[in-house]
């Protein structure tokens, strides 16, 4: 089966789990072409089922603001006539779900009829997708969809309350992959960043405002004044000057090390002990499945999709949104004792292994495969 997979190319969950799943199919033997402004961050290596299409938008000094969607949508009419692909998978609903359909609408002219499937992530329903300037489009572009996909219960419940959807939204989790998400041996990294033991916290985002970096911050500090602790903070974005500049007024620097974007982030998991993820909305938390892989148990907030994953007292725990009491509390209640860290450490992989690739793709590869095959029945 030939699938295109439209996504965004950097570093969010979003653009991660497309490229995440194009890999995996392409092991399998189905060829991918992925279809983005920019090479996907983690499309790092070669793979001879994999094609890469770049999305080029010409400027001209009419346009203040480049026609993206128009230009994905003419790029979508060529790979999928060129290449013969069988079926379209767009990730996240603005513009990549508008534009799957205009370029269905314009192959529909010439005869050509796929199938388009819609992955909702998270704050393309939540945040964005709310906004009464793209309402209407949202809603429309998702109705339009031959499918739709939600990363969590919450997901599509949300979408559900928010808009007017004609059809089934299937829920189909992330997923990690275990092989590359698991603990392993770096005590010689642990020991540049702890040189006394320390325990070690972690913390994965792109620093927008909905991941209340702050509330790490300020948690931070509380579990330092009570045992000796490193925090380490990977990722970049609109939050992270003001977090540092907030750990310089509590003078936390000394222990805080911000990391930016980082590649091979399961070696910096491997040598944590506890992950947090305060956020105010998560669809998922794929960040936390993945901390999951590598044995390390999550403080999260109890918000969206987050309980779905982390399961309270066993995986970690949850807390409110902004207690950062209680983030601090159940940080501590784990680090201050080696046998129940153990035991939650042990819990965390157990939980991620429901959740591994092998057990998740199967679930888009049935939907693909009966969505294909009613196309073909209508042919
Ligand atoms: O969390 C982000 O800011 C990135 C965002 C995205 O769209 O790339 O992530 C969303 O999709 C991920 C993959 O499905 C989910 O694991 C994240 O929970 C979700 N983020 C939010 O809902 C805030």
């Amino acid at each position: 089966m030939k699938i295109g997979i439209v996504c965004y190319p950097t570093f969010g969950g979003s653009g991660v789990l497309a490229t995440e799943l194009g890999k995996a199919l392409a092991d399998k033997g189905y060829i991918i072409h992925f279809i983005s402004y920019k090479q996907p961050v983690r499309l790092d290596s070669f793979h001879p089922n994999i094609f890469y299409h770049e999305v080029s938008v010409p400027t001209y000094p009419l346009f203040d603001f480049p026609p993206y969607e128009s230009a994905l949508s003419s790029v979508l009419v060529d790979v999928i006539s060129n290449e013969k692909l069988d079926l379209l998978h767009v990730h996240y609903a603005i513009p990549h779900a508008s534009s799957a359909y205009m370029a269905n609408q314009i192959l529909r002219k010439q005869g050509k009829n796929i199938p388009f499937i819609t992955t909702l992530h998270g704050t393309d329903i939540t945040l964005v997708g709310k906004d009464k300037m793209y309402e209407s489009v949202v809603t429309f572009s998702i109705n339009e969809s031959d499918a739709i996909t939600a990363v969590s219960e919450n997901l599509r419940d949300e979408t559900n309350r928010s808009f007017v959807i004609e059809k089934k939204i299937h829920v189909i989790p992330n997923f990690v992959d275990i092989k590359r998400f698991s603990h392993s041996n770096k005590d010689h990294f642990k020991k540049m960043l702890a040189p006394n033991n320390e325990k070690i916290l972690a913390h994965v985002s792109n620093f927008r405002k909905v991941k209340r970096v702050e509330d790490v911050v300020y948690a931070f500090e509380k579990i330092r004044q009570e045992i000796p602790c490193k925090l380490l903070m990977i990722g970049d974005g609109p939050e992270r000057q003001h977090m540092e500049q907030l750990c310089r007024e509590l003078g936390t620097c000394d222990d805080i090390r911000f990391l930016g974007k980082q590649e091979q982030v399961e070696e910096i998991l491997s040598i944590s002990d506890l992950f947090l993820l305060p956020s105010a909305y998560e669809s998922f938390g794929l960040a936390a499945l993945e901390a999951m892989g590598c044995e390390v148990p999550v403080i999260s907030s109890n918000a969206g999709g987050i309980p779905e994953i982390n399961i309270h007292g066993v995986t970690g725990f949850l807390t409110e949104v902004g207690d950062i009491d209680a983030i601090a509390k159940f940080s501590l209640e784990l680090l201050k004792d080696e046998d129940k860290l153990k035991l939650f450490k042990k819990n965390a992989l157990a939980q991620a292994q429901k959740f591994n690739i092998n057990n998740i793709i199967p679930l888009y590869e049935n939907l693909y495969a009966s969505l294909v095959n009613e196309n073909k029945q209508i042919a």
